[in-house]
């Protein structure tokens, strides 16, 4: 695997999910000071350096972490399983958007809907060529469309996370177009 995925994979365990492997607690909106995160990833063994970190913030494909304006703090955009209320404002999304999954679970998305499951908020994408790719991490990819647009003429909300992620608390099974 080349070094820099490597890295992009530690910093996702690090920035989303267990911020301990690196002695760090995430500040409230998932911020942590790059001082703390390139001393506590050298402590874990992971030799990470200033400029490395910036080669992975502006190479990651998916623009997964971010600094803050005068770059003294990173964090992940989206994808935490931590605790975290990243603060963004509420947008209105486009009339449809689509979420990747796998043949395995329609049944279940059938029952009770989309569920953010461990993550702190259901992912879906603006174009579905995008939930494909997701949808194959876990199996046989299915994009399911959603009615966005009706949902928040409902009330429900969704915010758009820095790298275009759009993030919504569940999407209840009506407004899910099933293939
Ligand atoms: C499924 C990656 C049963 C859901 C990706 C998904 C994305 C249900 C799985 C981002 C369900 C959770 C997020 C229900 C949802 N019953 N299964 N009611 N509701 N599911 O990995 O959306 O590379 O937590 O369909 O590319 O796959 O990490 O979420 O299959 O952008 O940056 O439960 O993570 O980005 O899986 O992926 P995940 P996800 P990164």
């Amino acid at each position: 695997m080349p070094d820099l995925v490597r890295l992009s994979k530690f910093l996702s365990l690090v920035l989303r999910h267990q911020p301990s492997v690196a002695g760090l607690t995430l500040g409230p909106q998932g911020w942590v000071l790059v001082s703390d995160l390139l001393s506590g990833s050298q402590t874990a063994g992971v030799p990470l350096t200033q400029d490395l970190l910036d080669e992975v913030v502006a190479d990651n494909n998916k623009k997964r972490f971010e600094y803050n304006a005068d770059k003294t703090q990173i964090r992940a955009s989206q994808g935490h399983s931590a605790p975290v209320d990243l603060g963004y404002t509420p947008s209105t999304p486009p009339e449809f958007l689509y979420h990747g999954t796998t043949s395995r679970f329609v049944d279940a998305i059938r029952a009770t809907g989309l569920q953010k499951m461990r993550r702190h908020a259901v992912h879906l994408s603006q174009d579905a060529m995008t939930a494909v790719d997701v949808g194959q991490r876990h199996g046989r990819p299915v994009v399911l469309k959603v009615l966005a647009k009706d949902m928040c003429d409902a009330g429900l909300t969704f915010t758009k996370s820095t790298n275009n992620v759009w993030l919504t608390d569940n999407v209840p099974a009506e407004y899910i177009v099933f293939p």
